[in-house]
């Protein structure tokens, strides 16, 4: 029988959110003894669990079929093997943002990114770095390290980073400054583009389908309301991400109740403003599932 095999963190930050989005998809798996391999139950897709830096090389080299993975490492081992074309990004996935950037000593006095020509960067993204530098005409020679990239310009190995950044505290504890955003990255989907047989395409566009459907529920509320009926044009221009809300009447009023699924992030702001054209009773509930 068919079957796809998905690559996930074994243990990080992407770990829990990558399986929570599998069994979000409705799979579930029997768990092998060395917790290394899961077997899917009700859907043919088993899990490896394994170190996010070896899944887009487990890709490219045909062990598996999907990978969840930063696109940070993704554009990282594309580059280093040359092969741009050999791992489609399928859907980002909206978790693990974070960011590449180059960032300075402090005290460092330097405003443009020019006065870096020439100067010693250290980074565990070497690739990625000198094409993004490269790309902003900017040659520099790259330090490569495995880990704790922020403590080289104090140790004197390099004289600027180009690092993951998410809150910033490391650089501040480490006294260095931000100074330019290299790249823009989170979680996603990843697949091989060559070497797939008709079935596991099939069943791919099936995962694909749920996937979707399982994003779009995560980004969609259900609203529900009640207003007068001439509020209706008004509030269906509120309501974030609507176009053709269901309209009942209320038995022994002249209000109407509204019905609608937002596509977008629905904040306070948006109930404020249904709330001050004449809306009432208004809930907001998130949605399991859906199926367009
Ligand atoms: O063992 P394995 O190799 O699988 O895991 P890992 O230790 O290499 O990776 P992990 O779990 O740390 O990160 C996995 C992925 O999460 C990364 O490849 C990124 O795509 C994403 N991600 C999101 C981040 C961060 N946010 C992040 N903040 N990866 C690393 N960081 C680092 C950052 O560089 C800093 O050192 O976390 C530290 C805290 O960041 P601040 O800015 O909040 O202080
Ligand atoms: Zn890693």
């Amino acid at each position: 029988m068919t079957r796809l095999r998905v690559a996930i963190q074994k243990s990080g930050r992407l770990s829990d959110k990558s399986l929570d989005l599998l069994k979000s998809c409705g799979l579930s798996f029997a768990r092998s003894k060395d917790k290394l391999f899961w077997y899917g139950r009700d859907f043919p897709v088993d899990v490896l669990l394994v170190r996010d830096d070896d899944i887009p090389r487990m890709l490219l080299d045909g062990v598996c079929e999907l990978g969840i993975v930063g696109e940070n490492i993704a554009s990282e081992v594309m580059l280093e093997r040359n092969s741009k074309k050999d791992l489609n990004c399928l859907r980002k996935l909206g978790f693990g943002r974070c960011r590449l950037s180059l960032a300075i000593p402090e005290e460092l006095e330097i405003t443009s990114l020019s006065e870096l020509r020439g100067k010693r960067i250290a980074t565990s993204y070497p690739a990625l770095t000198r094409h993004l530098l490269e790309k902003l005409d900017l040659r520099t020679e790259i330090v490569e390290l495995s880990g704790s990239v922020e403590i080289a310009p104090g140790l004197g190995t390099a004289d600027a980073i180009s690092d993951l950044v998410s809150t910033g505290t490391t650089l501040r504890a480490n006294h260095l400054r931000e100074l330019e955003v290299l790249f823009e990255s989170e979680a996603a989907l990843y697949g091989r583009v060559n070497g797939i047989s008709e079935a596991k395409q099939q069943l791919l566009t099936r995962l694909l389908a749920r996937l979707e459907g399982v994003m779009q529920a995560r980004e969609c509320k259900y609203v529900m309301l009640h207003a007068p009926r001439e509020a209706l044009e008004k509030i269906t221009q509120l309501l974030p991400g609507v176009e053709h809300p269901s309209i009942m009447p209320l038995e022994g009023s002249d209000r109407i109740a509204i019905h609608a699924v937002c596509g977008e992030a629905v904040f306070w702001e948006h109930l404020e403003a249904l709330k001050a054209v004449g809306a009432s009773a208004i809930l907001v509930l998130p949605v399991e599932k859906m199926l367009a």
